[in-house]
């Protein structure tokens, strides 16, 4: 991979959920060593710090829980975003999923600005389809992907003047989607793989596929990595586990591909809630699914094929 100029922005969100923990992120993947992974891969690295919310009214709402911060959040991040995509490559050091209403807010806005397409790959258990209005749970975090395609109902928060169009979207990992999510994104030309279609299938089809209708149109990509993808036995530092998910060697594969592919411009870790860890085994399987995201291999070359 040629070597890239990264900026990893710390982003210690804990308001799109009602458990705490997630604030704690940043420093988990500052820890484990997320920036020296990467610099021994050859790209230039520079740690930015933290990002903050403004100030927000915190008054309660009935139903959505932290309704102002997240907003204030949101408002932050999309700025951050734009212009960390005009210098570098960002990768978002989460804090939990309602980061995405700021990160690929800013990043559809700087593809708008290139004339080029914004791409998005949801690697995750969950849709995160739903609407301030859909969501049974209050929890925000289960919102972004609606927000971003231009659903209606979220007042308040910074107008979408570049949705992302349905079809430029993958989800894969899916295994948790409630039903008002499902009904509403079977209406779209979503490419939805949950784990039956992963199991029956592999991974690696769908996912070339959706890589290679980027590149035929010169897309900049946002993978947004939630921890959750993968099965909680391997990364149990997560508040919603979801058994059944992704393999290490699958969340492997697809990183790599996603490297081969050249087409990576911004990057979000997000779910990782240190307080649930194991001795740092989560943040560590998503330090190293990160290297592989930027050219970490067992071997440089294909393997001989016997004959
Ligand atoms: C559920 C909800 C969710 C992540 C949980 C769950 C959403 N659909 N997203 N964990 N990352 O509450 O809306
Ligand atoms: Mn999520
Ligand atoms: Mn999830
Ligand atoms: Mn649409």
């Amino acid at each position: 991979m040629t070597p890239q100029n990264i900026q990893l922005i710390g982003v210690p969100m804990d308001s799109g959920k009602k458990r705490r923990g997630c604030l704690m992120g940043p420093d988990a993947y500052r820890t484990a060593g997320l920036a020296d992974a990467l610099r021994s891969l050859g790209h230039e690295v520079a740690d930015m710090g933290n990002v903050a919310p403004g100030l927000f009214d915190a008054t309660p709402h009935p139903h959505l829980h932290a309704l102002g911060e997240t907003i204030a959040w949101t408002e932050a991040l999309s700025a951050a975003s734009t212009s960390a995509c005009a210098d570098a490559l960002p990768i978002f050091m989460g804090g939990d999923h309602a980061l995405a209403l700021g990160t690929v807010h800013g990043a559809a806005a700087h593809a708008a600005a290139q004339g080029r397409p914004l791409f998005v790959l949801w690697l995750d258990a969950h849709t995160d389809y739903h609407t301030p209005q859909s969501t049974d749970s209050g929890n925000l975090h289960g919102t972004p992907m609606g927000y971003l395609t231009g659903r209606d109902g979220f007042d308040g928060f910074p107008a979408v003047p570049h949705p992302i169009p349905h079809a430029q979207i993958a989800m894969l990992g899916l295994r948790s989607v409630d039903a008002q999510e499902r009904a509403a994104l079977e209406e779209t030309d979503v490419t939805y793989i949950d784990m039956r279609h992963i199991d029956e299938h592999g991974i690696a089809k769908p996912l070339s596929a959706f890589l290679a209708r980027a590149a035929k149109e010169n897309a900049m990509l946002h993978v947004s990595l939630d921890v959750d993808f993968l099965d909680p036995s391997v990364a149990p530092a997560v508040g919603t586990t979801v058994p059944g998910g992704a393999t290490m060697r699958e969340g492997h594969l697809v990183m790599e591909m996603i490297c081969d592919s050249g087409l990576l411009t911004s990057l979000d870790l997000v779910e990782l809630n240190p307080f649930l860890d194991e001795r740092g085994r989560t943040a560590q399987a998503m330090v190293d699914l990160t290297a592989s995201a930027f050219g970490r291999r067992i071997f440089d070359r294909p393997t001989r094929a016997y004959s």
